[in-house]
């Protein structure tokens, strides 16, 4: 059985599902590396726009598979293709929206921070508890979370292990919106369609741009931010047109 399905539930949205419903939706390195390879296709797929990531209604993802490190032990946090799958994840150009319903815990909830919104059910549980196994959130949840959600709230979720949920994950900022139980796809898939329809290349710039204030001091990404200003598109031309001719523009990503 495959452990992710990969599907369009709208024109230009690709949806991937975590599979593996038997074990929470585990990061086992098999569905790790099967989403990184349906990442990596949508990339060079132009008809996908956006893609939602989701599991089912009980997990979204509860983290790195617990079974597979009793069998490999301390080495596969360095394995290259665990990190090479995280790396594809960050570096995913085009918008990631995460669908959670259920559990996003550990790895599952340090895949919503690398996802640029985040629907979550009213069911939803987010939580980093790799500290009741002895370790730490450590693709990215020390310092992606407390950019998040502050330092203080960071470090008691991580510190305890607790949990949180999806009403508290929104109020904190962690998720962006809360639907009623079971309607978190439904809602990612209409703003993956908002999104699909704007300019694909404006989009990729926005996504860019908005992730430098992560990496770079805000002297530096603001003349960066201006220097884009040269930057120029037959979509930028078409969404001009568009308005002065009150129809809605076509943009081509050109
Ligand atoms: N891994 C493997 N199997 C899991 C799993 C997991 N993370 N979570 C659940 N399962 C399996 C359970 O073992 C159970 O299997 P069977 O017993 O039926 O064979 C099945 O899924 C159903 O689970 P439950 O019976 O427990 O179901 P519940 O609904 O009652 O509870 C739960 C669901 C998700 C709250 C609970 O299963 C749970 O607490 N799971 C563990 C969650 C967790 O601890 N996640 C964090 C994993 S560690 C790094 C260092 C560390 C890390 C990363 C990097 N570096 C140094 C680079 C760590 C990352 C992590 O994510």
């Amino acid at each position: 059985m495959p452990n992710i399905q990969v599907s369009a539930l709208a024109p230009s949205t690709q949806v991937i599902r975590f599979n593996r419903p038997h074990a929470r939706n585990a990061l086992s390195l098999a569905l790790l590396q099967e989403t990184a390879t349906a990442l990596h296709a949508a990339q060079n797929d132009d008809s996908v726009r956006v893609v939602v990531l989701t599991g089912d209604d009980k997990a979204f993802c509860a983290g790195a598979d617990i079974k597979e490190m009793s069998n490999t032990g301390i080495p596969m946090w360095g394995q290259s293709e665990r990190l090479l799958a995280w790396k594809t994840l960050e570096n995913f150009p085009k918008p990631l929206i995460a669908a959670v319903e259920g559990y996003a815990l550990g790895g599952g909830c340090e895949m919503t921070l690398l996802c640029d919104i985040v629907i979550a059910g009213q069911n939803a549980r987010f939580g980093l508890p790799e500290v009741k196994i002895g370790a730490f959130p450590g693709d990215g949840g020390t310092q992606r979370l407390p950019r998040a959600i502050g330092k203080s709230r960071a470090m008691w979720m991580i510190m305890t292990g607790s949990l949180i949920d999806g009403p508290k994950a929104c109020d904190w900022g962690l998720a962006t919106e809360i639907t009623p139980a079971g309607g978190a796809l439904a809602r990612a898939c209409e703003i993956a369609q908002t999104i699909g329809d704007m300019s694909p290349i404006a989009v990729r710039m926005i996504k860019e741009e908005v992730l430098m204030t992560y990496t770079k001091s805000l002297d530096e990404s603001l003349s960066l931010e201006r220097k884009l200003l040269l930057w120029q598109t037959h979509d930028h031309n078409e969404g001009i047109a568009a308005f002065l001719e009150k129809r809605r523009p076509v943009f081509s990503g050109r």
